[in-house]
């Protein structure tokens, strides 16, 4: 019933209405109104409503690259699905999808190729959920110095939401996994414009597909997923950035060698060395395919350059995440970084999700630069200073917020 009537907003409404802001008419009174100064050179943007969606900061329109309001991070521990950034790489997406007709193939090196309905997948098992970040890997990349090539994104393309769906394990199980499997790949409803373009396909290791906490997701907070966020059913990639996280997903092949593909071979790769890092301007001896998050937190409760009362005790409050060990300990210095102090940690919602920290602070008159800096469950935390990659991938630098107290 909800996805009909989702349906029917898309084709009526929605777009239609997407396009109109986005037209030369719709643009310009919006510009008036809904714009936006990210923290760097050429940060001006627009904001625009796109269906299903509050307005959010436009990176590209065509296909829709949205980035979430930074405040909207301070709303609460969950991104509300109307505020969660979206990322395509092609503009042929789909804007409308009958549930009834959608269909999921798994085939490839598997006893038993299966065709499923929405209706047949929910079936296959017990539904699970998880609260688990999605972020992008060029989150930052406009905070990079030398900057990056790539979307300059600042610190909104991420978002922490509860999933609910299915095990990938439940459903390869049924598919019955041959010997000699290495890897999964993952193909969604959209395609390039071209022919010629690489469609985007991903894929993960056997034995991570198998892990039992890799996903197909067909809910975000309780609701379908937004069509933007890969309506009716995407892979949730636990700790995984979220070019893993196949929207629209279509079709599952199970592969007896590993899959070669553009967006797997050429793209989403990261120096082979521990910071994943290189000196600006020179290459890396080896790269990997990117994985897991790094370690990185966030003052949510104060935005950059914000003005408060000097003598006047405030609780500053924030986020940390990381790949899934866990975060365990959050420090916050009210002064560039020469001293910390321990921050208290918010409820656990479990070790791929945001964490809530707060600490509090007597501001004396003039101004404070605030930081906050995570540790994770093996130690791991944030540089000081930035390192740098050509992509642009993976900044978990310790930001400073500047405030000023009168
Ligand atoms: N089908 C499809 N899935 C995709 C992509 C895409 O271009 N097409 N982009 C990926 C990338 S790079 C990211 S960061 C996430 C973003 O998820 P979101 O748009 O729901 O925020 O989707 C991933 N899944
Ligand atoms: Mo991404």
């Amino acid at each position: 019933m909800c996805a009909y009537r989702r349906r029917d907003f898309l084709k009526h409404a929605g777009w239609a209405g997407a396009a109109s802001v986005l037209g030369g008419h719709g643009l310009a009174a919006l510009a008036d109104t809904a714009r936006i100064k990210l923290p760097f050179d050429n940060g001006e943007r627009e904001l625009a409503a796109f269906p299903q969606k509050r307005p959010l900061i436009v990176l590209t329109s065509r296909p829709p690259q949205l980035e979430t309001p930074f405040a909207v991070f301070s709303e609460g521990v969950l991104t509300p699905n109307d505020a969660f950034f979206v990322r395509y790489h092609w503009s042929a997406i789909p804007t409308s999808i009958d549930p009834d007709a959608y269909r999921l193939k798994v085939g490839g090196h598997v006893n038993t190729p299966l065709d499923l309905s929405l209706a047949d997948l929910r079936q296959l098992g017990d539904a699970v959920e998880i609260v688990a970040v999605n972020q992008c890997s060029g989150n930052s990349r406009a905070h990079f110095a030398p900057r990056a090539n790539g979307g300059q994104l600042s610190n909104g393309a991420m978002g922490n939401a509860r999933w609910k769906g299915l095990p990938l394990r439940t459903l390869l199980e049924k598919a019955g996994v041959k010997a000699g499997a290495v890897q999964v790949a993952f193909n969604g409803l959209d395609t390039p414009p071209a022919g010629d373009g690489p469609d985007f396909v991903k894929a993960l290791n056997i034995d991570h597909a198998l892990d039992g906490e890799v996903m197909l997701a067909w809910q975000m907070n309780g609701a379908d997923l937004p069509m933007l966020n890969g309506y009716p059913l995407r892979l949730v990639v636990p700790g995984y950035y979220g070019t893993y996280w196949i929207k629209h997903l279509s079709d599952i092949t199970v592969l007896d060698k590993p899959y070669d593909g553009f967006w797997m071979a050429s793209a989403y790769r990261i120096p082979d060395n521990p910071c994943a890092c290189v000196q600006p301007g020179t290459a890396p001896a080896r790269t990997v395919p990117i994985a897991r998050f790094n370690v990185r937190s966030f003052i949510t409760s104060l935005p950059d350059g914000a003005r408060v009362k000097a003598g006047k005790a405030l609780v500053v409050k924030g986020i940390a995440f990381d790949g899934g060990q866990g975060i365990t300990e959050v420090a916050f210095s009210a002064d560039g970084g020469k001293t910390w102090q321990a921050a208290t940690l918010g409820q656990d919602l479990g070790r791929y999700s945001f964490r809530e920290w707060s600490a509090p602070f007597k501001p004396s008159k003039g101004t404070h630069e605030l930081m906050v800096r995570a540790v994770n469950r093996i130690g791991q935390s944030q540089p000081m200073a930035g390192l740098w990659n050509a992509a642009g991938y993976m900044r978990n630098t310790v930001e400073t917020t500047r405030i000023v107290a009168a």
